[in-house]
């Protein structure tokens, strides 16, 4: 009996700030999920055992993020089917440039959907990750449906309180 689990893999312990974001919006939808430090450059037979584990246990989706030469996510990609999110990290004199097109120029056949820079893409890779697992979970949708009518309400209201103030 394996449980469905999304885990979250980064190229260093240096990524975990941006990557909090993400871990921040699993735990909202109650997702349950794993945070490792994995590495496509500095340890990769330990990655490769890593995903080998966790899809056996029920991974059902992996989010990569990485800094510099980005290339975990793709490598994560290659040695699995279950979908891979792409985090670039904004690190180094490129500010994550580097990480975006490493993580996004994959060959055709081995897809990483890749996020944006930083943060924001850390947050997005989150919110993606509960939008996969709602196609075959309706409450799991449910769930992110609810969520952004929410977000809507809440900026409509920031909206109404500015007016206001603008008179
Ligand atoms: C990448 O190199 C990591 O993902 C990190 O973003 C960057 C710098 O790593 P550290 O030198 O901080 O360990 O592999």
């Amino acid at each position: 009996m394996t449980s469905p689990f999304v885990a979250i893999l980064m190229g260093s312990d240096s990524d975990l700030p941006v990557m909090q974001a993400t871990i921040d919006i699993l735990k909202q939808f109650d997702i349950t999920h794993e945070v490792r430090v994995r590495s496509a450059h500095r340890t990769p037979e330990a990655t490769k055992a890593y995903v080998q584990d966790a899809e056996e246990r029920g991974c059902k989706v992996f989010i990569c993020a990485a800094g510099l030469a980005a290339h975990l996510a793709g490598a994560v990609a290659g040695m699995t089917t279950r979908p891979v999110i792409g985090v670039p990290i904004d690190c180094g004199p490129l500010q994550g440039h580097d990480a975006l097109l490493s993580t996004v120029m994959m060959p055709g056949g081995i897809p990483v959907a890749t996020v944006a820079i930083g943060k924001a893409g850390a947050k997005n890779a989150g919110y993606l990750a509960a939008q996969i697992l709602g196609v075959a979970d309706q409450s799991m949708a449910d769930k992110v449906q609810a969520e952004r009518k929410a977000n809507a309400k809440a900026l409509l209201a920031k909206d109404e309180a500015m007016q206001a103030k603008l008179g």
